[in-house]
C-alpha cells in the first residue's frame, strides 16, 4: 500500500480504537512551528499575565522539532471528566463544607493521561515498526491547548478553554508527538458566537478580553498559591479549596454535560466536598493518605488549608469560631495565623476580637500582625475592611 494510504487507514483504525482504549476524542496537529501562538505568548508575558506555572522557554513550546527528533505529527488526545455530584453532603451551619473544582475530582488527570497515552503508545508500537513518540500531559513544554486547538478537538472558546461541541470544556488534554506522518485534521469552527457569559460571571474579571486571562487575577491561580491573599481575592475565593469553575459552569455549551464512564476520574464526596474545620489542623500523613491521589495536591496542603480558613470567615459561622482561634493561636505558619485574624475580623464578636488582640501581643511577623491589626479595625467599625 502506498506510504499515504498506509497512514490514512491507520488514522481510521486509531480513531475508531480509542473508546477501547480509554480515550474520548483523538485529533491530529502538524508538528509545525507554533507561530502566531509565539507571539501571543510573548505578548502574554510583557503584559504580565503568566501564571509562572508555564514552560518558561517560548522556543520550546512552540516548536515540536526542539522537543523530538524530526517529529512528523502531534496526536492530541481528550478525556472527559464528569461536572456533578450526585447527592452530595450538604454544607451546613457548625458543618460547612468546601469544593474543590472538577478537575481535581477522581484520581489525578495526569496520571490518569499518561495512563491513556501509553496504552496508544503500545497500540502504535504494535502496528508500526520504528514507531517513535514522546507524550506530555499539562506539565510538558507545548500548549495542551494550542495543539488541541490544531488538531480540531475543539475552538478556543472566550473562557480559555477548548471547547467541543459535544464533549463541552470538561475534558482534560494530552498530546504526544510521533514520527508517524498523519495528515492532520481541520480547525474546529469557533461556536461561542455573541456570547460572553463566561466574562460577564467572573468573579475577579479576570478574562479580560475573549480568551485572554490574566493569570494573577483569576482564582484558580490565587487558590494554588501559598502566600497571603488580599482582601478582595479572599471575598471571592468563597469556600473553593482549589481552582475555580466558574467561567465553565455558566456555559451554555456544557449545559447537561456529565461525564460519568472514566472510572478513575468519579468523585470521592467527602473528598471533594469536605468538611472545613478537621482541614485546618490535618497532619502531613492524614493530608497524603486522603490527597495524594488527586491533582489538588500538587502544591502540598498549605494552600488548601490557607483556603479552608478562608471560607470558614466567608461562611461568618460563629461556630468556627474556637477552631479559628486555635490555628491562630498555635500554627507555626505566619500566613495560617494572619488569615485566621482575617476570618475572624469577617465573623466578629466579643471572644475573636479578644483571641486576636491577645495574639498580636506575641506575633512577630509583620504581615501577620498587619492582618490581625485590620481585622481588629474591622470588628470594631463593624464593617468588615482588611489588609488589601
Ligand atoms: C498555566 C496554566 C494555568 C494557569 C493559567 C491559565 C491560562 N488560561 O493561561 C492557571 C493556574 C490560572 C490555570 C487555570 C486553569 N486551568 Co490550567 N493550565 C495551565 C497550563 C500549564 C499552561 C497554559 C498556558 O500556557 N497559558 C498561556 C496561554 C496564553 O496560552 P494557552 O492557553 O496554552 O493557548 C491558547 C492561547 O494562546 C490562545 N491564543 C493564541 N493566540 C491567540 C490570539 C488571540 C487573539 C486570542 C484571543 C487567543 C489566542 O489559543 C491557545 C489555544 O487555546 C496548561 C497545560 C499546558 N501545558 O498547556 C493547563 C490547562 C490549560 N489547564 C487546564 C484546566 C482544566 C484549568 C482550569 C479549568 C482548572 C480549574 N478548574 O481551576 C483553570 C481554567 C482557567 C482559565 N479560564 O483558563 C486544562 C484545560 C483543558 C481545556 N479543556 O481547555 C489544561 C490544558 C491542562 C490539561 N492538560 O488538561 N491553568
Ligand atoms: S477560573 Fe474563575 S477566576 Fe479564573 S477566569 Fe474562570 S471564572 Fe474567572
Ligand atoms: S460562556 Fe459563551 S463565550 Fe464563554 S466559552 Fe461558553 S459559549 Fe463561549
Amino acid at each position: 500500500m502506498e506510504e499515504r494510504a498506509y497512514y490514512a487507514a491507520l488514522k481510521k483504525e486509531m480513531k475508531a480504537a480509542a473508546r477501547s482504549l480509554g480515550i474520548d476524542k483523538i485529533g491530529i496537529a502538524s508538528a509545525d512551528p507554533f507561530i502566531t501562538l509565539k507571539q501571543r505568548l510573548i505578548s502574554h508575558r510583557e503584559l504580565g499575565y503568566e501564571s509562572g506555572f508555564e514552560e518558561p522557554d517560548l522556543d520550546k513550546r512552540t516548536n515540536p522539532a526542539l522537543l523530538f527528533d524530526k517529529p512528523q505529527s502531534i496526536i492530541a488526545i481528550a478525556i472527559a471528566y464528569p461536572s456533578k455530584l450526585q447527592q452530595p453532603p450538604k454544607s451546613e451551619p457548625g458543618a460547612r463544607r468546601g469544593i474543590l473544582s472538577r478537575s481535581a475530582w477522581g484520581e489525578d488527570y495526569h496520571k490518569v493521561l499518561r495512563n491513556r497515552l501509553g496504552r496508544l503508545e503500545s497500540w502504535l508500537s504494535e502496528r508500526v515498526p520504528g514507531f517513535r513518540a514522546e507524550s506530555m500531559v499539562d506539565t510538558g513544554a507545548l500548549s495542551d491547548r494550542a495543539v488541541a486547538e490544531r488538531a480540531g478537538l475543539g475552538w478556543s472558546a472566550k473562557n480559555c478553554s477548548i471547547l467541543s461541541e459535544d464533549l463541552g470544556s470538561w475534558i482534560y488534554l494530552g498530546e504526544m508527538i510521533t514520527n508517524l506522518p498523519f495528515e492532520p485534521d481541520e480547525l474546529v469552527t469557533d461556536g461561542c458566537g455573541e456570547c460572553t457569559k463566561c466574562i460577564d460571571a467572573c468573579p475577579t474579571d479576570a478574562l479580560v478580553g475573549p480568551g485572554q486571562l490574566n493569570s494573577s487575577r483569576c482564582i484558580s491561580f490565587i487558590t494554588q498559591t501559598k502566600g497571603f491573599v488580599e482582601d478582595g481575592y479572599m471575598r471571592k475565593i468563597g469556600n473553593r479549596l482549589y481552582g475555580c469553575d466558574t467561567c465553565q459552569t455558566v456555559c451554555p455549551v456544557n449545559r447537561g454535560k456529565n461525564w460519568t464512564h472514566q472510572p478513575e476520574l468519579q468523585p470521592d464526596h467527602e473528598l471533594v466536598k469536605p468538611l472545613l474545620t478537621p482541614l485546618l489542623t490535618i497532619g502531613n500523613k492524614e493530608f497524603q493518605r486522603l490527597y495524594a491521589s488527586s491533582s489538588s495536591a500538587w502544591r502540598g496542603k498549605k494552600p488548601i488549608q490557607r483556603n479552608a480558613v478562608i471560607a470558614l470567615g466567608n461562611f461568618k459561622d460563629r461556630g468556627a469560631v474556637p477552631d479559628l482561634i486555635q490555628v491562630l493561636r498555635q500554627d507555626v505558619r505566619p500566613v495560617m495565623r494572619g488569615t485566621a485574624a482575617w476570618s475572624l475580623g469577617r465573623i466578629g464578636g466579643a471572644e475573636a476580637e479578644k483571641a486576636i488582640r491577645q495574639a498580636l501581643l506575641q506575633e512577630a511577623d509583620d504581615d501577620a500582625r498587619r492582618y490581625m491589626e485590620q481585622a481588629l479595625l474591622s470588628i470594631a467599625d463593624g464593617a468588615d475592611t482588611v489588609p488589601r
